[in-house]
Order: structure tokens, then sequence, then C-alpha cells
């Protein structure tokens, strides 16, 4: 390429990132009434800085093309930060391995940019694969934690190169920048995916809760979003765990659950975001669902709407994992709003914006699964039956 032509395309590479990082955000027309949509994911590969993927020097890149490249940006942490939004993304180069970065917005729906580097979190061993979809927590006792998917290959099947090992990773930082890691936590269980920290002591105690299963991916390998007490966060060790949230038959966590990122805290309970995952003719269809639990005891569950809260729609349907939507990222504003962050299909990040009140609206109005088809026309016609009588009030006031 020569020195003009090169100059010019990397003029237009620059253009179009700012261009992307700069553009507005705006909620979708018509939301469902319990959250709104925005248009645009807030984070993509191509917001990853032009400089973690280009080589810039004409010598030694003539031809300006990627030198490593990013596949995804999703599943990411979230939490308030100065007065803006940070994201904790799961970043995926060409190569399949899935790193941490920071990105910050001043409003949390738009202008989201990577921090300098990604995160340099520190290895327990080289057998440490890939690392994943961190959960971020300020606790009680001054730390900010991660907890994320650590992930090694089950070397007893040596001759198997997917079999894998998912253990729950820990770190705490004090600045986003700087992690101390921890050592992984132990459970009874031989894999562990989708653990968070709970923000606050239980009697002294950490709390987590887990997902605790047999195999390292398959549905039905496990029971459900289990709650166990650690000691000590340096050894973190959860000896017994109960099953808080557990999974059932023909329902949209028919096949395996995970929590989603810690639970907020309400006047009304602990209010949690889940993903439940249940299998069809076209793969695993990944969805959202909430439920609440008890302020005075987390793990005691005391609302649990039926049904997903979320699914995939539109593009959100289609990626490198297709029908999927993934949370491990909320924001709970002091104005009452909550953000959502989501990943669609393993590919990109969405927002969500809804309100504290609606989410608790929404768990402690809407029905259970009623479990039965049977049932669920009842449940229906309920509500078709209380609208009628509500239209006939409303005629017989204007007919007088
Ligand atoms: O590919 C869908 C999701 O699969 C895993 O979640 P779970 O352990 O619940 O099946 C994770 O790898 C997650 O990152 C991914 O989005």
């Amino acid at each position: 390429m020569k020195p003009k032509e090169f100059k010019q395309k990397l003029k237009s590479l620059q253009q179009a990132h700012d261009a992307l990082v700069k553009r507005k955000n705006r909620p979708q027309k018509e939301g469902n009434g319990i959250f709104d949509r925005y248009q645009h994911p807030v984070l993509t590969a191509e917001h990853t800085p032009l400089n973690w993927r280009y080589d810039f020097n004409p010598r030694t890149n003539p031809h300006l093309m990627t030198r490593l490249g990013i596949n995804s940006v999703f599943n990411v942490g979230a939490m308030e930060w100065n007065r803006g939004i940070v994201l904790m993304a799961r970043v995926e180069g060409w190569d399949r391995k899935s790193f941490f970065a920071v990105a910050e917005s001043p409003n949390g729906t738009d202008h989201f940019r990577f921090w300098d580097y990604p995160v340099q979190m520190p290895e327990l061993d080289d057998r440490e694969t890939n690392l994943y979809d961190m959960r971020l927590v300020r606790h009680e006792d001054g730390w900010i934690y991660g907890t994320f998917c650590a992930e090694r290959h089950d070397d007893r099947r040596s001759g198997d190169l997917s079999a894998a090992i998912a253990r729950c990773g820990i770190a705490r930082t004090k600045d986003l920048l700087s992690w101390e890691r921890l050592p992984d936590l132990k459970t009874p269980a031989l894999h562990q995916r989708n653990c968070v920290l709970h923000p606050e002591w239980i009697n002294g105690q950490y709390a987590f809760y887990t997902r605790p299963m047999n195999d390292f991916a398959a549905t039905g390998s496990g029971d459900g979003i289990g709650w166990g007490l650690v000691k000590d966060i340096t050894q973190a060790e959860v000896k017994t765990e109960k099953i808080i949230d557990p999974r059932f038959y023909h329902s949209i966590k028919e096949g395996k659950n995970g929590l989603g990122p810690a639970p907020i805290k309400t006047p009304k309970g602990w209010l949690h975001l889940a993903h439940g995952v249940r299998n069809t003719a076209a793969g695993m269809r990944y969805v959202l669902y909430l439920f609440l639990c008890d302020l005075a005891d987390p793990s005691k569950q005391i609302c649990a709407p039926g049904g997903h809260f979320m699914a995939p729609e539109d593009d959100e349907r289609v990626g490198d994992v297709s029908n999927v939507v993934f949370s491990n990222g909320w924001v709970a504003q002091k104005n009452g709003d909550v953000l959502i962050y989501y990943g669609s299909s393993d590919t990109r990040t969405h927002v969500a914006k809804t309100t504290i009140e609606k989410l608790l609206d929404y768990c402690q109005n809407t029905p259970p699964d009623a479990r039965r088809s049977i049932l669920c026309v009842q449940q229906r016609s309920r509500l078709i039956e209380l609208n009628l009588k509500l239209n006939l009030r409303a005629k017989r006031r204007i007919t007088g």
C-alpha cells in the first residue's frame, strides 16, 4: 500500500471507530412495560480500540491488516464508577481466548470507551486457559470482588481435547487496575460456573451463590442455583450447598440455570436476575428471569414469577452461539433506575432500562409458572375475566 493510501485508510478506520463510540443510543419505542431495550448494542468487537487490533506501522504492516482480531464483546460485569458506569467485558479474540477489559461511559447507555489496556488478571497456574463472565461486587469488607469462570483442560480425559473443568475464580481490587488473585472457590461439585458473591456479610461470613454441575456444560447435570457460606475468602470453601432456585420439568430453566449479577437489595427483598436454559431442536435457548429472596434470609426465595423476563429478539438471536441472552451485570441507580446489561448470542452487549419499582411489581404480581397447560389456561382466564368485568363496569358508568 502506498504511504498516502495507508494514511487515508488509517484515518477512515479512526473516524469510523470514533463515530461508533460517540453514537447516541436511545430507548426503543415500543417497550413491554417492564423494561426498555436500547436501539444499539453498547459494546461490540468494533468498539475495542484500534491499537488493540492493528499494527499502525507501515513498515511492519504495509497492508494495514488486522493483526490481533477481536471476535466478540459480551457478558459484562457492571458497577457505578466515579460519576459513570464501568463494564467489565468478556472480550474474545480471534484465537477464542477470552480476557477481561474495562469500558467506561458517563451515562451507562452510550459513549462506552475501553481503558488503555485489558485487565492483567494474575493466573493461578499455567494450565488455566480461559477466563470469562466476571461478576463485580462491592463487598461490605471494603474490597471490590470479581468472581469469574476459570477454565482448564480436564487432564483426566487426555484423549478428549474438548474436555474442560470450570472453576470459580476469585480476585479482588480497589481500583479495577491491579488485582489480587485468590485461590478458586472450593465446593463439593467438580464444575462451578456462574458463581456470585453476596454483597453483605451473613453472620460474619461471606456467602456465595453457586451452580454445582457434574458436567462442564451439558444440560441436566446440576440441580439449580445454590447457596453456601464461606469463613475465609482467602481460602474460600463452601462445604454444603443449599439449592435455592431449582430447575424443573418443562420450564425455561429445565436444562440448566445460573445466577446473573449479584442481587440488588430492595425494601421488599433481594432482587435476582438469572438465566434459564432449555434444549430445543435448534440447540439451547438462553433466556433471563427474575426472582426475589427474603431480606432477613437471602437463601429463602419469596417470589418466582413464571416464564422469561427477557428472551432474545430480532438481531439478538443471531451470533456465535445463537438464541442466547445472558446477563452478569446490572446497576441500580440512586434515582431508582436500573440498567440491565446483557450479552446476545455470545457476540455483543446491550443495555435495557427499567426501575426498581417496576421490577418489584413484576416479581410480586406475575403469577408463578403454573406447571401444566390446563392451569395456565385457568391463570389466563382469570385475567380475561377481570378485564371483562372492568369493561362492564366502565360501560355501566358511561350509560349511567
Ligand atoms: O453460550 C451460552 C453461555 O454458556 C455458558 O453459560 P452456562 O454455564 O450457564 O451454560 C457460559 O459460557 C456463558 O458465557 C455463555 O454465554
